[in-house]
């Protein structure tokens, strides 16, 4: 997707400067990337975490950060011919890294003749400004990075609106008087047609009315969706969304629980757009298994509220299954960063009575290690257990399943409903608005049904059917 605002104001300086495009420069060839991590050492990175109110927890590995800062830039299509960790004791204003580090990178971003620096930090404009000068080559922090990944994966109207909004507000955030003499120099080639390139033929107001058109048109998107969400609210099936860290294995638990082929790859952010699709129980029950967006540590808060709208589907979920890479050697950091996230969505974290963790992809763990999660798991009170699954092999998934309808049932209201032979039309009510669990038959050609149904339709239903009764109620 195209999230530059201005293709249709091409009058300025810019669409000139583009149209002066070195014709040397081909443009099959892949964007080269060199990859910095600037990770504070450990000491100042947890005394930086107890700050933030963090614990060790969320400490990770520098290796393992920068293998994930590599996995963002690849999943722009770029190469990356180059990767640095850079251990830093402090930050510098003006550069982010130290003078010395500067020079070297900048050595070495000649040398491997690189177009862009993915710098896995958050950078102020300044910052990069003083970054793009000193290394001849664009650069990007992970905030832009991200936003960068999002523009390209989003395929509805609305997810391209949701990240278009997003990428202006921090366009905007970054606006600076004059661009670098470099950007000038090389005309509007620029990185990926993003908007970096055009910032300086930009203005606040170009940008702030851009935003507020967007912002009207994604209201009208959202009513229209909340009808839609109405008339599924009104579908006897409960809704359970898979939420968790990009390439936990949401997709391919989804895939595998559906029989569907929704996109699941060994990518950050394959997933963009929020897919649904019914599930049949087993014990006969249906539910609606969401599958969405995965998260990142520091995912920038301004995509978070992008996409709120597309998350309060989560918000909504009747149960919510956070699926963890259990393999992942920052696990622990992971489910840390996604609960954080929950926790800015408005969904309380330690809710046992909407969230599942599961623990997935052990299929990839030695045996022995395999059975202590599954032991540390048993050992766990039963409404917090987690379920230690494996979304390729399947193992532990039919556990999983039981543990979604406990879950469920816990929550949900059973009736039994009375009907008379002569009410068809009744009988079919009952099929497209509530969970039919049994239909026992009687002699006079009637039946008896047992229904599950969310509490709060408990009414309508007795409203209707004036017969039914409660067999049981929600246990809270
Ligand atoms: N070995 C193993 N690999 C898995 C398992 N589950 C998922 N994977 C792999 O992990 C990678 C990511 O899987 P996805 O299902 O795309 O992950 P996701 O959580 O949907 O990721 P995003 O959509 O990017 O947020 C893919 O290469 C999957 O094949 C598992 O149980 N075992
Ligand atoms: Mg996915």
């Amino acid at each position: 997707m195209n999230v530059n605002p201005f293709d249709q104001d091409s009058s300025d300086l810019g669409a000139v400067e583009r149209k002066l495009e070195p014709v040397e420069r081909k443009r099959e060839a892949k964007t080269r990337v060199v990859v910095v991590g600037p990770y504070l050492t450990d000491r100042a990175e947890s005394y930086a975490l107890r700050e933030k109110g963090l614990g060790e927890k969320a400490l990770r590995s520098q290796e393992a950060r920068l293998d994930e800062a590599e996995g963002l830039a690849l999943a722009i299509d770029v190469e990356v011919v180059g990767r640095v960790l850079v251990s830093l004791g402090q930050i510098r204003p003006a550069t982010y890294l130290g003078k010395g580090k500067v020079e070297e990178l900048a050595a070495l971003i000649a040398e491997r003749e690189a177009d862009l620096v993915v710098v896995d930090c958050a950078l102020s404009p300044v910052q990069q400004r003083n970054l793009e000068k000193a290394f001849a080559a664009k650069v990007i922090d992970r905030t832009g990075l991200i936003l960068e990944i999002f523009g390209e994966r989003a395929r509805t109207a609305e997810g391209a609106m949701q990240v278009e909004l997003a990428h202006l507000t921090y366009q905007k955030s970054r606006l600076v008087r004059s661009w670098t003499h470099l950007e000038r120099q090389r005309g509007g080639f620029g990185f990926l047609g993003g908007p970096g390139e055009t910032q300086i033929e930009t203005d606040r107001r170009l940008i702030q009315e851009r935003m507020t058109r967007i912002e009207r048109d994604l209201e009208g998107v959202k009513k229209t969706r909340g009808l839609h969400r109405k008339s599924r609210r009104d579908v006897p099936f409960p809704v359970v969304a898979l939420v968790g860290y990009t390439n936990a294995g949401k997709s391919t638990l989804f895939n595998t629980l559906t029989s569907s082929d929704v996109f699941a790859k060994d990518l950050l952010f394959a997933t963009l757009d929020p897919t649904l699709r019914g599930l049949k129980m087993p014990h006969g029950g249906r539910i609606i298994l969401s599958d969405t967006v995965g998260f990142i540590s520091d995912l920038p808060t301004m995509l978070v509220s992008a996409f709120r709208a597309t998350l309060e589907e989560v918000l909504e979920a009747d149960v919510i299954l956070h699926v963890r890479d259990i393999a992942h050697e920052d696990a622990e950091a992971q489910g840390a960063d996604v609960e954080k996230i929950l926790t800015e969505l408005g969904v309380d974290s330690q809710d046992r009575d909407r969230l599942i963790e599961v623990w997935n992809k052990i299929d990839l763990l030695p045996e022995e290690e395999r059975e202590r999660l599954r032991n540390s798991a048993a050992r766990r009170p039963e409404d917090e257990r987690p379920s230690v699954v494996s979304a390729v092999s399947g193992e532990g998934l039919g556990d999983l399943l039981q543990a979604i309808e406990t879950r469920l049932a816990r929550g949900r209201v059973l009736l039994s409903v009375p009907i008379e032979a002569a009410d068809g039309e009744g009988q079919a009510w009952l099929y497209a608005h509530t969970e039919v669990m049994v239909r026992n038959p009687d002699e006079d050609g009637g039946a008896l049904f047992e229904i599950r149904i969310a509490p709060e339709q408990q009414d309508r239903v007795l409203r209707r059917f004036p017969g039914a009764e409660a067999i049981s109620s929600a246990s809270h």
